[in-house]
């Protein structure tokens, strides 16, 4: 009886943290859900945006690195959403940014001049539920 009440004890355990946290890759780059939104992992460089192309919806947190020698900044755009950082990230920098975002289709890009032409965009889908 021991043995099954503790078994049943870590299968519960296993469920919860199943659930909590779950990491996926797409694209060769990974998010995690942490049980309101994605962390989403996002890499720049001259001249492309590495990030996953789907992750699912919620309250989203991505974390921007830049890799390369110049600056670069990171926006998000669709479903009425228009967001970019307040500043851009300099020379191998990092930034942060949080945003709620819906199930759908958003445009990410590069807004510094002429980055986005060069490669610095991509669409991503964003999924109902995770
Ligand atoms: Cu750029």
């Amino acid at each position: 009886m021991k043995q099954i009440a503790y078994f049943m004890f870590m299968l519960c355990i296993s469920l919860v943290l199943g659930c909590a946290t779950s990491q996926q890759s797409t694209n060769g780059m990974t998010y995690q859900w942490n049980g309101t939104g994605a962390d989403v992992y996002v890499t720049e460089d001259n001249f492309h945006i590495h990030m996953p192309t789907t992750f699912p919806a919620g309250n989203e947190t991505f974390h921007i690195t830049n890799s390369s020698n110049s600056k670069h900044n990171f926006k998000i755009n669709g479903n009425g959403i228009e967001q970019s950082l307040a500043s851009d990230i300099p020379a191998l920098g990092s930034d942060v940014m949080h945003v709620t975002l819906a199930p759908g289709t958003y445009h990410i890009l590069c807004p510094i001049l002429g980055h986005a032409d060069l490669g610095m965009r991509l669409d991503v889908t964003v999924t109902q539920g995770h």
